[in-house]
């Protein structure tokens, strides 16, 4: 059970983590690994103890694996602000949000993006349109790994993929996925990653005729900003309180067979969460 596992990991980091400074000036409280499996046979994972914002976890993914673009403005588009805190601006420089400052140069032909990072890299790279190929024409194929982690592109990018590894593995019919993510932000990151990539997995069993299977989640540095400790403490209030509540079930227009032609426009008029219970929103301040 995905509130479980989440609410588990949030309470070892607060009972067994370390106290740690970063880049972002905000300390972290950290472990250094995390491993855990989930069964999408059994359950469509989204937390249940906090609001998921569903439609923008979507949309983010099919920008990165869909849309395959570094463009911040196509979010925006879409009333999706997450990645605001890091658009190059007109002249090339990434800025604090708070004090103006320069904090990276870009070549000014990257204002509006990310650089070169995520959908930029599964582009350059044709990484998804040769993961298709593969589950569709080869299915024991052992060497389906998709890599956001390329040395040559990281200079250019204001952030390195985070999550950086995906493996797919087909077995008796079923598509598993192994992630691996160097960096995780429990409260804001995780809940968002998890789903947006057990959307990604259904999607693609659909299109290759596959059943949903198993996701392998393995996390480096799992950790809590310091300023979130409050939220995370009010959501394991909740979890012990409550327990968590049915999970809710993910449709998926069945007519869909390409998976280019998944509507990304604002609505998703392909992609809907069904009966999504969940016990309300919790802020969590995001570190540029
Ligand atoms: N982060 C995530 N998941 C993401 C993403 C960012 O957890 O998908 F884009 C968090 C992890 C970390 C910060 O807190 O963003 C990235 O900082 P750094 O590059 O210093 O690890």
């Amino acid at each position: 059970q995905w509130d479980t596992i989440y609410c588990e990991l949030c309470q070892k980091i607060l009972e067994e983590g370390t106290r740690v400074s970063n880049r972002t000036g905000v300390d972290t409280i950290k472990i250094p690994a995390a491993h855990f499996e989930l069964n999408l046979e059994e359950e469509f994972p989204i937390l249940t103890t906090k609001q998921l914002f569903i439609r923008q976890a979507v949309l983010e993914m099919l920008w990165i694996y869909q849309v395959q673009s570094n463009d911040v403005r196509w979010l925006q588009e879409r009333n999706v602000h997450i990645w605001d805190l890091w658009e190059i601006n007109e002249a090339g420089d990434w800025c604090d949000e708070k004090t103006g400052k320069v904090l990276k140069h870009f070549d000014p032909s990257f204002a509006h993006t990310i650089g070169t990072a995520y959908g930029y890299i599964v582009k350059k790279m044709g990484l998804m349109d040769k993961l298709i190929d593969s589950l569709k024409n080869d299915v024991n194929d052992r060497r389906r790994v998709i890599s956001l982690w390329q040395d040559d592109y990281l200079e250019s990018a204001v952030l390195p993929s985070c999550v950086w590894s995906s493996e797919w593995d087909v077995t008796n019919g079923k598509l598993n996925l192994w992630v691996h993510q160097r960096s995780c932000d429990v409260p804001l990151g995780l809940p968002f990653n998890v789903t947006q990539y057990a959307v990604l997995l259904m999607m693609l069993a659909q299109v290759t005729d596959l059943k949903p299977g198993t996701i392998n989640w393995s996390i480096k540095d799992a950790h809590i900003y310091v300023n979130q400790v409050d939220g995370i403490k009010e959501q394991l209030e909740r979890y012990h309180t409550n327990g968590s509540l049915p999970a809710p079930t993910l449709w998926l227009n069945p007519e869909i067979r390409d998976f280019y032609a998944f509507d990304h426009s604002k609505e998703l008029k392909d992609i809907k969460l069904v009966n999504y219970q969940h016990m309300g929103k919790i802020q969590f301040p995001l570190a540029q």
